[in-house]
C-alpha cells in the first residue's frame, strides 16, 4: 500500500499505556455483580455468566508463564477510528505472555465467523496497521449474530483453528450478542470464550464502567474541524446558513460534542427534542426565529448542527415510524410487488389517520426513505434521511410566510451537509490511538485470566493516561430488558444525552450567547504531535463528564 508522509510517521508511533499495563500484570477480582435492572430476568438468561465479578488489574510482580492461545478477532458494525489498534495491543498482549499464540481475524464482520473466512494476522499484517483509520484489515459487517446455528457454524472453524478465544469489537448489539454468544458457548462447555470491546463513533456505548466507546474522540474532532472551516467561510462570507447534519443513530452526543467545540448558532439535541415533546414545526420555528433574530442585527448568515437520529425523536415521526416498522415487517412480500410510484399512497392507505396524515404531509424523499429497506436490526437508516434538507426547505416555507406577513426582512439562502462517513475511518487521534491499544492489552490480559462475557475497560479517561485503570466488567452487569421485534429481550442499554448531565448543561447555558454570535471557534485539524495540551486532550464531553470541568 502506497504511504503518506504522515501514514509512515505514525507507523512507528508507540501507544502510551498506565504501567498496569506494561510487564507484569496482577488481576484482581472484586465483588459480584448485578445488572442494571430487570435483575431476575437477566439472571435468568444468562446462568452461567450473570452476576460475574468486576476485574481490574495492577501492576505485578513478576511475568508468569501462559500456555500458547490461538485467538479469533471480528470488527462488528460501522468502523470507529481506533479499531486496528485493538487488535495490535490484542496482538502484542498475546504474544506478550507467549510468543507460540497465533490470532486470526474473521472477515467481513460475524459472518465471516458463521462463513468460516479468516486471516492470519501475523506480525507483518500487523505492522502495516498500526496506528491507521478504518477497519480495512480484516472488513467489517453488520451480520446478526444471535442465533444458535451461526453460532454452531462458528464452533466448527473455531475448532479448527483450535481458537480458545473471540474478541469481538462492536456496538451495544454486537457487544448484546457477545454476551448471548459467550453464554451459550458457557453452557455447552465448548471452552470457548468470548470478549467485548466497547466501539461505536456514536458514543452511546458507555456507562458507569465504561466511560467512553472508541473513535468517537476522533470523529467528533474531525467534524468539528470542518464544521469550524464553515463557520470561517460563514464569518467571511456572510451569505448562507449551513445546515450540518451529525452522524449519530440515536444519541446526539456527536452534536452535542461538535457544538461544545465550534459554539454554532443553533444546535439540536434529539434527546431534548423528545423530552419537550416537540413536533418537527416546533423545532422549524426555532430555527426561524433565530434566523429573524440574526438577521435583525444584519446576520443573515449561521450554523445549525442537526442530529442524524432526530426524525426518530420527535414523538409524532417516532408514532408514524413504529407503524411502518410493524406494518412492512408483517407485508414485506406484498410491499415488495408494489411498484417505486405508487408506493407512497399504498401505505399512506394502510396507515392510521393520524400517522397518515403526517406521512402525506412530509416531502417525497423524506416519505420514500422513511419506507426503505430497514437495517438487519429492523431500524429505518436514518443516515439516508436527509433532515438538514427537510428542515432547511422547512425554514426557509416558514420564513417566506413571515416575510409575507411583514416579519422577516431579511435574506436566508441555505447550504446543506452531512458529515459522517468522513470521520468514520480517519486516522485515530492519540487519544484514540491509546484507548483502542490498552483495550485491546486488556482483552488478552482478561483472555489469559480465563475469563467469558467481560468487556476489556480502561477507566480515569480523562486523567493523565499514567492514572489509567485497565480490567474488565462483566456485559451482564450492564444490561436491561427491552422490547425488540415484539419481544421483551435482554440488551446493554444505550446511553443517550442526559438531560442532568453537565454536556448537555454547557450547552444550555451558552446557547443563547452562541445565537447571536460570530465568535466561532475554529478547532482546525487532529494534531499528533506537539504540546499534550493541543495533541492529547480527550473529548470536552468526557472531561465535563469525568471531572465537570
Ligand atoms: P455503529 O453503532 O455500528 O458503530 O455504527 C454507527 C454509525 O456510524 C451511525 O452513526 C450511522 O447511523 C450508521 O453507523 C450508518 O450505518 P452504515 O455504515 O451501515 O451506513
Amino acid at each position: 500500500m502506497a504511504k503518506s508522509a504522515l501514514h509512515l510517521a505514525r507507523m512507528s508511533y508507540q501507544p502510551k499505556m498506565p504501567a498496569s499495563l506494561r510487564g507484569a500484570v496482577k488481576v484482581v477480582e472484586g465483588a459480584a455483580t448485578e445488572s442494571v435492572s430487570d435483575r431476575e430476568e437477566i439472571a435468568a438468561f444468562f446462568p452461567h455468566t450473570y452476576g460475574l465479578p468486576l476485574v481490574s488489574f495492577l501492576p505485578g510482580s513478576e511475568m508468569k508463564e501462559y500456555p500458547a492461545a490461538n485467538v479469533g478477532v471480528i470488527l462488528s458494525g460501522g468502523q470507529a477510528p481506533g479499531g486496528h489498534n485493538v487488535i495490535a495491543g490484542l496482538f502484542d498482549e498475546m504474544k506478550a505472555l507467549n510468543a507460540e499464540s497465533r490470532l486470526f481475524g474473521f472477515l467481513m464482520g460475524p459472518e465471516g465467523l458463521i462463513e468460516h473466512k479468516y486471516r492470519e494476522l501475523t506480525a507483518e499484517v500487523i505492522d502495516e496497521y498500526r496506528n491507521t483509520g478504518g477497519f480495512d484489515m480484516i472488513g467489517s459487517g453488520r451480520t446478526k449474530l444471535d442465533k444458535p446455528e451461526q453460532f454452531e457454524a462458528g464452533l466448527e472453524i473455531l475448532r479448527e483453528l483450535e481458537i480458545k478465544a473471540l474478541v469481538i469489537i462492536g456496538g451495544d448489539d454486537s457487544n448484546t450478542n457477545a454476551c448471548i454468544l459467550a453464554e451459550y458457548y458457557a453452557s455447552i462447555g465448548a471452552g470457548i470464550q468470548v470478549i467485548g470491546c466497547p466501539k461505536t463513533i456514536d458514543g452511546d456505548l458507555k456507562n458507569a464502567q465504561i466511560e467512553a466507546s472508541f473513535g468517537f474522540d476522533t470523529a467528533a474532532k474531525v467534524y468539528s474541524e470542518l464544521i469550524g472551516n464553515i463557520q470561517r467561510d460563514c464569518n467571511s462570507a456572510r451569505k448562507y446558513w449551513h445546515f450540518i447534519k451529525l452522524m449519530g443513530r440515536s444519541a446526539s452526543h456527536i452534536t452535542l460534542e461538535c457544538a461544545l467545540q465550534t459554539h454554532p448558532n443553533i444546535c439540536i439535541i434529539s434527546e431534548e427534542v423528545e423530552a419537550n415533546n416537540y413536533f418537527l414545526d416546533d423545532v422549524v420555528t426555532y430555527i426561524a426565529e433565530t434566523v429573524v433574530r440574526r438577521s435583525e442585527a444584519g446576520m443573515d448568515f449561521g450554523t445549525v448542527l442537526i442530529p442524524e437520529g432526530l426524525i426518530e425523536f420527535l414523538p409524532a415521526m417516532r408514532r408514524l415510524i413504529k407503524e411502518l416498522n410493524e406494518f412492512l415487517s408483517q407485508n414485506d412480500a406484498e410491499f415488495k410487488l408494489i411498484k417505486r410510484s405508487a408506493q407512497r399512497v399504498y401505505i399512506t392507505n394502510k396507515l392510521s389517520e393520524e400517522n397518515a396524515a403526517l406521512y402525506r404531509s412530509l416531502p417525497a424523499d423524506v416519505a420514500q426513505q422513511l419506507i426503505a429497506d430497514r437495517d438487519p436490526h429492523g431500524n429505518v437508516q436514518v443516515s439516508l434521511i436527509a433532515t438538514e434538507k427537510l428542515l432547511a426547505d422547512m425554514t426557509a416555507q416558514k420564513l417566506a410566510e413571515w416575510t409575507e406577513e411583514g416579519r422577516f426582512h431579511g435574506k436566508f439562502s441555505t447550504l446543506t451537509h452531512f458529515f459522517g462517513y468522513e470521520g468514520r475511518c480517519a486516522m485515530p487521534s492519540n487519544f484514540d490511538a491509546d484507548y483502542c491499544y490498552c483495550l485491546g492489552r486488556a482483552a488478552a490480559i482478561l483472555i489469559a485470566a480465563g475469563k467469558t462475557g467481560y468487556m476489556a475497560s480502561v477507566k480515569n479517561l480523562a486523567d493523565p493516561i499514567s492514572e489509567w485503570a485497565a480490567g474488565g466488567v462483566p456485559m451482564t452487569m450492564m444490561m436491561n430488558m427491552e422490547r425488540r421485534s415484539g419481544k421483551e429481550k435482554p440488551v446493554i442499554r444505550k446511553a443517550l444525552v442526559e438531560m442532568e448531565g453537565e454536556p448537555y448543561r454547557a450547552l444550555r447555558e451558552m446557547r443563547r450567547e452562541w445565537a447571536l454570535s460570530t465568535e466561532y471557534v475554529y478547532p482546525g485539524p487532529i494534531q499528533f504531535f506537539g504540546p499534550e495540551a493541543v495533541s492529547d486532550s480527550p473529548t470536552i464531553t468526557l472531561q465535563l463528564e469525568r471531572t465537570g470541568r
